[in-house]
């Protein structure tokens, strides 16, 4: 298969780096296996009993703080290093750069519905652009799903009322797998989906070719929204005082609380303000605002 990912090395810096990740930690187990297991035999060896030996005395050996020392502070540094190692892999498989594409992902029993900026929306198949950083942001709309990339080495569990995502930057053209891992029901081993990996030409010749979605752009969808639903009675869009904290800006933005906490503007974030405002009291303002359960759907 000319287009198999397997055979052409890295699909993204980040697969490279997991890989790297797990063959240090491997090496370091295979280094530490050979030099005990190698000691093991040695002294099995040397100090076997002889043959035609007189059995003597066992020697009283009471320890030796050297040895003890170093083969505490030896393995510590080793094991510190794979704890930081991958720290640092794993802080940049959860850190999506700010330019990535957003593609909404709906997961329900038993497919993946894709969602791109501009409203158009595909299943099982979702196409990104080479070289650019994608993130997906995932939820479900009835039992827990995942969203495994085998070939990106990232996976991520997609949860029914919750937010969570995953980001790629595919470095090679192909079609890869993607996979549902948690038990899902009956269908669970046929939720699966394509992420095609596009050349720019390619990418942008689909974007055209694609007829333009009915609907608007998600953004625009969600303007409208915000208008119709009697939102702007107390929150301004454009940054001037309300009875509510004005919407401008906040995505992102890390907010304080009444109570003296900080929150980070997430989706989570957003999502509990207007099923639960009274949840996180925003500092300074009076908790008016009414729940939105119920009158707007997720
Ligand atoms: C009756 C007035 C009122 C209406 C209507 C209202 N809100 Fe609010 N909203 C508030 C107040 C007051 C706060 C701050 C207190 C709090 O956190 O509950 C708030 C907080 C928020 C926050 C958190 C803001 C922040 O800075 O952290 C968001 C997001 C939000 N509202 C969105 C909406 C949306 C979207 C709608 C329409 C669907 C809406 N609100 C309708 C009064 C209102
Ligand atoms: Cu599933």
């Amino acid at each position: 298969m000319p287009n198999d990912p397997n055979t052409q090395g890295n699909v993204s810096l980040i697969a490279g780096q997991v890989d790297d990740v797990f063959l240090f930690i491997t090496l370091m187990g295979l280094i530490f296996f050979v030099i005990t297991q190698g000691f093991l035999i040695y002294f099995a060896v040397k100090y076997r009993r002889k043959k035609r030996e007189e059995p003597g005395e066992t020697p009283y050996i009471t320890g030796n703080h050297w040895l003890e020392a170093i083969w505490i502070v030896i393995p510590s540094l080793v094991v510190l290093a794979i704890f930081i190692y991958g720290y640092v892999v794993y802080r940049d498989i959860r850190t999506p750069p700010p330019d990535a594409v957003e593609i909404q992902v709906t997961a329900r029993q038993w497919l993946f519905q894709f969602t791109y900026p501009d409203g158009r929306s595909t299943v099982n198949e979702v196409r990104v652009e080479v070289g650019k950083p994608v993130k997906f942001l995932m939820t479900s709309t009835d039992v827990i799903h995942g969203f495994y990339l085998p070939d990106f080495r990232v996976k991520k569990d997609i949860l029914p009322g919750s937010y969570t995502f995953l980001w790629v930057q595919p470095e090679k053209v192909g079609r890869y797998d993607v996979f549902c891992t948690e038990y899902c029901g009956t269908g669970h081993s046929v939720m699966r989906a394509a992420l095609i990996v596009l050349s720019h030409e390619d990418y942008e010749q689909w974007s055209k070719q694609e007829k333009k979605p009915e609907t608007l752009p998600l953004a625009k969808q969600g303007e409208e929204l915000v208008e119709q639903s009697g939102c702007l009675a107390c929150h301004s869009l454009d940054g001037s005082a309300k009875i509510g904290p004005t919407l401008k800006g906040l995505f992102g933005r890390t907010v304080s609380l009444a109570d003296g906490k900080t929150v980070v503007a997430n989706e989570d974030y957003l999502r509990e303000s207007l099923l639960d405002p009274g949840a996180k009291i925003v500092k300074d303002v009076p908790p008016v605002m009414p729940t939105f359960q119920g009158v707007l759907k997720d």
